[in-house]
C-alpha cells in the first residue's frame, strides 16, 4: 500500500477520508493542513499514532509541499475554501489556495513523478433547471456560477494540463453535496442541524426549492480510494449517489426527525447567483470501477448525521454564535 499524502485532511471530507483509509488500508497518511476556520484537529483524534502525522502548513509554501511530496508515494488534494457564500464576501483566499495552492502541488508532483488525485465538485458544471432530465457527466461543459466554483474550474483545467504537457500521472473527481458527521456548521445541513438544536429557526434561501444532489462523506471517500487504487491516469470521475432533494424538503426532514414543526423555519436573503439544481451521473464510475454507495438512503443517513451533531455538542458549539453572527449580515 502508498503511502498517502492528504491535503486538506483536517477539514470535513478530508478527516473522514484520512479514517477511511485507515480503516479500510494498511497504508500510513500524513495530512498537510493550513487550520484555516474550516480545519479543526478535533476532527483527527483518536488516530493510530504508527501510521498518522499531521503536518501544518500552506499548500502554497513550495518548499514545504516539495519536500513533503517526495517523502509520499500518493498526494490525495482535499485542500481549499470550500464555501460559496464566504467566495462572494472576499474571494482572494479562494485564488490563493484554490489555484495557487493546486498549482504547487502539481509542480511537485511533476518534479517527483508522484501520482496525484485532485478533489474538485459538481458547481463546476454550472446548474440545471428543475425539469431538465439531464445530469452532469464527464462530457458535460464547465460553467461555474460562483467565484469559488469558478476558482474550482480553474483547478480542474491546471491539472488536465499538468498531465497532457508534463505528463504528472494524475486523476480527478468531481462530486456532488456532501454531508454527514464532522462538516463545518456554515453549511446547509449542520447549518440548520445546530439551529434546531440550539433553539433557532432554519433559515431557507430564497423559497427553498433549490436542489442538491446529496451523497454521505463515507461514500465520496469510499469513491475517491478507489480512483487512486484504480483510476486511469488523466481521467475524471464523476461521484454522486442518487440524492436529488430540495432545500425545503431537507429543512422539513431536519425540524420533524428533531421533533419541531414542519413549518418552523425562516425564509431569508437568497444567495447571489444561486445554482438552482445539480444532478450526477456516475455511471461511468459505477460502471468502469465497480462502485456502489452504502448510504442509499438519504433519509437514513441524516438521521445518523443529526443524532451525531447531537451527540458531539463540544465539537460545534464554539464556533455557532460567529457563524450566525457572520449570517446576519448579509441578512441570511
Ligand atoms: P472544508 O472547508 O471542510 O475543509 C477544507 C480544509 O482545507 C480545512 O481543513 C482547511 O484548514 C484546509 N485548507 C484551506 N486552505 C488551505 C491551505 N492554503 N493550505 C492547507 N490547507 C488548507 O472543505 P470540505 O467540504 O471538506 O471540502 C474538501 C474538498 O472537497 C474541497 O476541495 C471541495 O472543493 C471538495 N468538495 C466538497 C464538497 C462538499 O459538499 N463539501 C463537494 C464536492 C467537492
Ligand atoms: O443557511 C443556508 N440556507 C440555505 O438555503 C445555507 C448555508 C445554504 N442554503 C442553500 C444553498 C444551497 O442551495 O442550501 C444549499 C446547500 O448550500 P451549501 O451547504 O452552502 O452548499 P453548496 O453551495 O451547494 O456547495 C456545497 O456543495 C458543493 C459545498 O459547500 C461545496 O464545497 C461543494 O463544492
Amino acid at each position: 500500500m502508498p503511502d498517502f499524502l492528504v491535503t486538506g485532511g483536517a477539514g470535513f471530507i478530508g478527516s473522514n477520508f484520512v479514517r477511511h483509509v485507515l480503516d479500510h488500508t494498511d497504508a500510513s497518511v500524513t495530512v498537510l493542513d493550513k487550520l484555516t476556520y474550516a480545519g479543526n484537529l478535533a476532527s483527527l483524534e483518536g488516530l493510530p499514532e504508527d501510521r498518522f502525522r499531521f503536518v501544518q502548513g500552506d499548500i502554497c509554501d513550495a518548499d514545504l509541499v516539495d519536500y513533503l511530496v517526495a517523502d509520499h508515494d500518493l498526494v490525495v488534494h482535499f485542500a481549499a475554501e470550500s464555501h460559496n457564500d464566504n467566495s462572494l464576501r472576499d474571494p482572494s483566499p479562494f485564488l490563493h489556495t484554490n489555484l495557487i495552492g493546486t498549482y504547487t502541488l502539481l509542480e511537485a508532483a511533476r518534479h517527483h513523478d508522484t501520482r496525484f488525485h485532485h478533489i474538485s465538485t459538481d458547481e463546476v458544471y454550472g446548474d440545471l433547471e428543475l425539469d431538465d432530465p439531464a445530469r452532469f457527466t464527464e462530457a458535460t461543459p464547465y460553467n461555474p456560477s460562483s467565484p469559488y466554483s469558478a476558482t474550482k474550474a480553474g483547478s480542474d483545467l491546471l491539472v488536465r494540463a499538468w498531465v497532457r504537457s508534463f505528463g504528472v500521472r494524475a486523476t480527478i473527481s468531481n462530486c456532488s453535496n456532501n454531508y454527514g458527521p464532522y462538516q463545518h456548521i456554515e453549511k446547509f445541513i449542520p447549518r440548520q442541524i445546530t439551529n434546531v438544536l440550539d433553539g433557532r429557526r432554519p433559515k431557507l434561501y430564497g423559497a427553498g426549492l433549490n436542489v442538491r444532489d446529496w451523497i454521505h462523506a463515507d461514500d465520496h471517500s469510499s469513491a475517491v480510494l478507489l480512483i487512486a487504487q484504480r483510476g486511469e491516469i488523466g481521467e475524471t470521475y464523476l461521484i454522486g449517489a442518487d440524492g436529488e432533494h430540495n432545500n425545503l424538503d431537507v429543512v422539513q426532514s431536519i425540524l420533524t426527525m428533531l421533533g419541531q414543526p414542519a413549518d418552523a423555519f425562516d425564509l431569508v436573503a437568497d444567495r447571489i447567483g444561486h445554482d438552482l439544481r445539480y444532478a450526477i451521473d456516475s455511471t461511468k464510475l459505477r460502471t468502469e470501477l465497480g462502485w456502489a454507495p452504502r448510504f442509499a438512503d438519504f433519509t437514513a443517513g441524516l438521521a445518523e448525521t443529526i443524532s451525531w451533531y447531537r451527540e458531539h455538542e463540544a465539537w460545534w458549539r464554539p464556533q455557532k454564535d460567529a457563524v450566525e453572527a457572520k449570517y446576519a449580515e448579509s441578512g441570511q
